[in-house]
């Protein structure tokens, strides 16, 4: 029975409609916005979001969406929704909700789909998002009849919380339209239990790690709330702890031993120590990059999931657990060292290139405004507490280099899936999660102007979010590949408006720099706003993002692309590259 030919009264006796039944479902499952744009199909669901408590944001694009639901998810740790119309309207999520399934940040979609009479006969805006969806979720199903629409929605809830990912719910709109019997009480159940290896396990860990001479802690992610209980089997063990990008909001901070990132964003303490350690304890650390993995020492990983084990390099040990549990049961059975040269070597050395970075991070030759600089000035001028996000490219590699953690601050860049324009939509998401937090966006010239619609949003729903566009008139970050590649530039210029302006015209605050000696005022005025507002800044567009050390075929790539671009009657271009980078 569809819900208009219910008679009025007797309703509740009769049972419920299917799109109430998932809503209420939503809503106890924790959800407190969704995300999405409005369409046929899902017309009925809204209407049960409207009644619910449940905030609808509507977006301008659904991918902003799904960034958006993707970091209230991570920074909130609770379900957050997004919902679409069938066919392209549900499909447009589908890079945002990529990078939620990697993030293992809980989102659900309700991908509202044609009426099942209809589905195999490529009707009218038919997509198979059982195929579509599969690789980039946890959960992934139909309703199938209006009698499974609360246990599976339970499910898919259950599910997106548990194994941490995306759930994609696909309600064909005849479901939703549905009324059905809804005496059976299924409800989410979220375990958090507390995990660690064995006693067996430990006692090998333990072993391996006695035995060892140097050791290195190295965290990723998986190091969150763990800080104390690695500082303390760090101090037994006189081992420095170099981190991942990822774990830099959770291990930066109030650390002695640190010694930072390796890998390309890293710097050469961290990249040296993890390869010159005889023993090397992996903490909820995912690294992708096999060359930054040492070769002759032994490893000990723990980690939370199973399947990463030994998936980016072999390892000596691997066991399951949480990060702070394990490194609680596995402190007793370490022997406390004294002697803490080999940590201290690598403290030192890091400690000296901070400086040196320090010194270097500064306004460019003839006034001009590096990237690094501006990321520099604006952790300086923002809040204790600020929650950033960094488009893919170069604002994400001034992010993970130059903004300085607290315990309180945390980035949000695109580190796993790697996509551009995730900056701003994230900051949606971190406001609406966090309205009394400040929230900043490193954008990219070209990340901003991919989902440049969603500004509208921010407008909309009143968001004082703090964009800064790094314009560096071009695709930078693959400039920079390219020029290592030996590889004239090619295809990244962009032509761009004064974005100042065109965010005045969308109602934000909006201001251009062009000069350091006014930037820091320009940071101070820009972030002191109440209400949204976009900084407009022209960076050096010949800054190269410079990696911990010079491998050998970037160096030659390097020298090819100058010999080209001087052939090509560049040379000027090779000299602002030289003379910004190297002198
Ligand atoms: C959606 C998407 N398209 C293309 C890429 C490849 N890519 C990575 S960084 C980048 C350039 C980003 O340019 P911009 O936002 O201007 O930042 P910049 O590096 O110039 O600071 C591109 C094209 C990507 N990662 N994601
Ligand atoms: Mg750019």
């Amino acid at each position: 029975m569809l819900w208009q030919e219910w008679p009025q009264q007797g309703l509740d006796a009769m049972g419920k409609l299917v799109a109430d039944i998932i809503v209420e479902t939503l809503q106890n499952a924790g959800v407190k916005h969704c995300y999405g744009i409005v369409g046929d199909t899902l017309n009925l669901i809204a209407r049960s979001l409207e009644k619910s408590e449940i905030e609808w944001v509507s977006v301008r694009h659904e991918e902003a969406g799904a960034f958006a639901a993707q970091a209230e998810a991570q920074v909130a740790d609770r379900l957050t929704a997004v919902a679409g119309s069938c066919g392209p309207g549900s499909l447009h999520f589908i890079n945002g909700l990529f990078e939620a399934n990697r993030n293992r940040a809980p989102v659900i979609l309700i991908a509202s789909q044609i009426i099942r009479d209809e589905l195999g006969f490529d009707f009218i805006q038919e997509v198979d998002f059982k195929q579509v969806y599969s690789d980039c979720s946890v959960f992934c199903d139909m309703i199938h009849t209006p009698a499974q629409a609360r246990r599976k929605t339970v499910i898919a809830c259950q599910t997106a919380l548990a194994r941490r990912g995306v759930a994609v719910l696909i309600v064909p709109a005849d479901i939703s339209a549905s009324v059905v019997d809804d005496s059976i009480p299924y409800a989410v159940h979220v375990a958090r239990p507390v995990t660690r290896p064995n006693d067996a396990d430990l006692a090998e860990i333990a072993e391996i790690l006695n035995k060892s001479e140097n050791v290195v802690l190295y965290g990723g992610s998986g190091c969150q709330g763990a800080h104390q209980e690695i500082l303390a089997v760090a101090d037994k063990l006189k081992a420095p702890i170099a981190h991942t990008s990822r774990a830099k909001d959770f291990l930066e901070f109030d650390n002695p031993y640190n010694i930072g990132m390796t890998g390309m964003l890293g710097n050469e303490a961290g990249y040296h120590a993890l390869l010159d350690c005889d023993a090397l304890l992996m903490l909820g650390a995912d690294f992708a990059w096999r060359q930054f993995y040492p070769d002759k020492a032994k490893i000990v990983q723990v980690d939370i999931d199973p399947t990463h084990l030994g998936r980016r390099h072999p390892v000596t040990k691997g066991v399951v657990g949480d990060v702070k549990a394990t490194m609680a049961s596995l402190l007793p059975l370490l022997v406390e060292r004294t002697d803490a040269s080999f940590r201290s070597a690598y403290v030192k050395r890091y400690a000296k290139y901070r400086e040196s970075e320090r010194a270097k991070v500064a306004a460019g030759h003839d006034g001009s405004i590096p990237g690094s600089y501006l990321t520099k000035v604006i952790s300086q001028h923002a809040a204790k507490d600020a929650l950033f996000t960094a488009d893919d490219g170069t604002p994400a590699a001034w992010a993970y280099r130059h903004i300085e953690m607290n315990g309180q601050r945390r980035i949000f860049a695109s580190l796993l899936h790697g996509t551009m324009a995730n900056g701003m939509p994230g900051g949606i998401g971190l406001q609406k999660a966090e309205p009394g937090r400040q929230v900043v966006c490193l954008a990219g010239d070209g990340g901003i102007s991919m989902l440049f619609g969603d500004l509208m949003t921010v407008v909309a729903q009143e968001l004082p979010i703090k964009i800064a566009v790094y314009d560096n008139g071009k695709l930078g970050f693959v400039e920079i590949e390219q020029k290592a590649e030996g590889m004239l530039d090619t295809f990244t210029k962009l032509k761009n408006p004064n974005f100042a302006g065109v965010a005045r015209a969308l109602g934000l605050w909006g201001e251009t720099v062009s000069s350091a000696d006014q930037l820091e005022t320009a940071v101070k005025d820009w972030l002191a706003q109440p209400g949204p507002a976009l900084l407009h800044v022209h960076v050096n567009p010949m800054q190269l993002v410079m990696p911990p050390f010079m491998q050998v075929e970037p160096a030659i790539g390097m020298a090819l692309y100058s010999t080209r671009a001087i052939l090509h009657g560049r040379g000027g271009d090779v000299w602002e590259m030289v003379k910004e980078n190297f002198l």
